[in-house]
């Protein structure tokens, strides 16, 4: 197994040894980030010894392991602490919402408390002895009913509002609300808060939260509890499709009274539409952070290797560096996602590369030293004459479709090669494709190629991405984190992400490299600025004098 071991991260949150899955959300209490995560502390697979871990940073990056939180010790979720939600509620206590499978297989919910509110590391829990809160309502499937979320409280009556994602008998995603007083007794509400149009199947870890769309509110991230619907404000509703294990969002109104979402745009509503990332990220949350006044989302990102493999290096899973999330007021029509800005804090070493032209066919080096840890800030001009003597091309280019980066258009692909050994048989590709409608106008699409990305077997490669918007006089924008075995892509300043899990055999250690490239049969396309940073590793461990799974 020492030969998996480069796999491991040097800057991304894991546990020492395991499996991790969801993020169940975090906080910042009493100086410390608190992060909660699906852990299952006996293997490398899921399984019903599925509980919660728990970690602290002061920022979001040096992590210290901590004790369990919640273990499958109650009969109420003897088959796994499923996933849930951890609030700090206005009034500075601390309330955990989760699933428990019961020994039947029934899903229901549970309360847990901090048995120290003092305690700024919330070392110890403890269920209440009312648990279950809530069990399955007539109608609904005893598998269909996890992930709640205290998601509003309304003044004036003194309740919250918990939601918590379902399907109904025909196989349509829905959400259901409760009302409560003290998070014991519950009231389930005749309405739901949004069923999907389409027959996207059950809808796990939904999330939602407002943001500001005016310019003078746009750097704002606002906090659920406290805002109310109105003008200058937008609402996300999040769900993970767990057909097809991908985070969707849209972006629509909400109605205080009937506690009712509608997306702006049904064609794009959620399951159908836009994707907090095209690449492999699941089972998401964002929090409120009110020390930085943020709002910070958290997805994990699985492996796609082989479970023997996962078995050899004694662990599965990572978490994405933590993302804030705000409205483009730009575009009008996607969120922002963007690595948190603590992430600039690892950059070490800088090489810079200025106006590089990349002739149609061509490769260009990046000269960086072993790049196996790095922060890739680059932006490309696709040479205008090229553009303006393009007829209509590639009207019907698809990024999952394409056979990625080996084939040629006419204005792309172009981009860059991370996780690359020097011979380029292995190679992990990011980049722009860049077609022409009927219409005259350019149409973009950002594609992560992961076809090249290992030569080693039984590893799921594809080609993921999406088009996304480059408005009038910007050029084509790409940030890539790479940390060995994952590399988060960033198009457009965080209009659109891609993350893969790659598994290079040849591109590790000192022989990673890292490649310009442009595949374009007719433009010459010009690397303007390329910023590339060597990153340090966190070296994440457990709290001192405390003992960690
Ligand atoms: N994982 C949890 C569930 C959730 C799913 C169990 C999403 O509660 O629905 O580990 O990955």
């Amino acid at each position: 197994n020492d030969m998996l071991r480069w796999q491991r991260t040097g800057f991304h949150f894991q546990p020492e040894k395991n499996f991790q899955a969801d993020p169940n959300a975090a906080m910042f209490y009493k100086g410390w980030y608190h992060f909660f995560y699906q852990y299952n502390p006996t293997g490398v697979a899921w399984d019903y010894t599925i509980s919660w871990g728990h970690a602290v940073s002061k920022d979001l990056l040096h992590w210290n392991y901590l004790p369990m939180a919640l273990r499958p010790d109650h009969w109420y979720d003897r088959k796994g602490v499923w996933s849930g939600y951890s609030t700090l509620l206005p009034d500075g206590r601390i309330v955990v919402l989760y699933t428990g499978g019961t020994k039947e297989l029934v899903q229901v919910q549970n309360l847990a408390v901090p048995v120290n509110l003092s305690d700024p590391l919330l070392l110890e829990w403890k269920k209440s002895h009312v648990n279950p809160i809530l069990v399955p309502p007539p109608g609904i499937e005893d598998h269909d009913f996890r992930d709640p979320f205290p998601v509003w409280y309304n003044e004036s009556d003194s309740r919250w509002h918990v939601v918590i994602g379902s399907k109904d008998p025909e196989h349509y995603g829905i959400v259901l609300i409760y009302t409560t007083k003290d998070f014991v007794n519950f009231t389930l509400l005749p309405n739901i808060l949004h069923s999907t149009k389409q027959p996207v199947g059950m809808l796990e870890c939904v999330d939602l939260f407002p943001v500001a769309t005016t310019d003078s509110r746009a750097n704002q991230a606002l906090d659920m509890t406290t805002m109310r619907p109105g003008p200058g404000l937008k609402y996300v509703l999040k769900a993970s499709m767990d057909d097809e294990r991908h985070d969707y969002y849209a972006l629509g109104s909400f109605d205080l009274d009937s506690f009712t979402f509608t997306p702006d745009d049904e064609t794009i509503d959620v399951g159908v539409g836009l994707r907090y990332d095209w690449g492999k990220f699941y089972a998401s949350k964002t929090f409120y952070d009110q020390e930085k006044h943020r709002r910070v989302l958290w997805g994990y990102v699985g492996e796609v290797d082989s479970k023997r493999d996962d078995a050899l290096k004694g662990w599965a899973s990572l978490q994405n560096i933590p993302r804030t999330i705000l409205f483009d007021t730009k575009t009008k029509s996607n969120l922002i996602l963007w690595p948190v800005e603590e992430v600039e804090s690892l950059r070490t070493i800088n090489k810079n590369f200025n106006s590089i032209p990349l002739y149609p066919g061509s490769t260009y080096q990046l000269d960086v030293g072993e790049a196996t840890q790095l922060d890739i800030v680059a932006e490309f001009e696709v040479d205008e004459k090229a553009i303006e003597a393009t007829a209509e091309a590639d009207v019907t280019y698809n990024c999952s479709t394409s056979g990625g980066a080996a084939n040629r258009g006419v204005l792309g692909p172009f981009g860059l090669l991370v996780l690359a050994n020097q011979e380029l048989s292995e190679q992990t590709a990011t980049y722009f494709y860049v077609s022409r409608g009927i219409d005259g106008n350019l149409r973009t699409h950002f594609c992560q190629d992961e076809l090249r990305s290992s030569k080693a077997g039984a590893i799921t490669k594809r080609v993921v991405g999406s088009t996304v918007p480059v408005l009038h006089g910007e050029t084509w924008a790409l940030r890539i984190l790479v940390d060995h075995s994952i590399v988060e892509s960033f198009a457009q300043r965080g209009r659109a992400v891609a993350t893969s899990r790659v598994y290079p055999t040849e591109a590790i250690y000192s022989s990673a490299r890292v490649f310009l490239f442009n595949n374009a049969t007719d433009a010459i396309v010009t690397a303007k600025t390329v910023n590339v940073w060597h990153m340090n590793s966190t070296y994440n461990h457990v709290f001192p004098g405390l003992v960690a799974p």
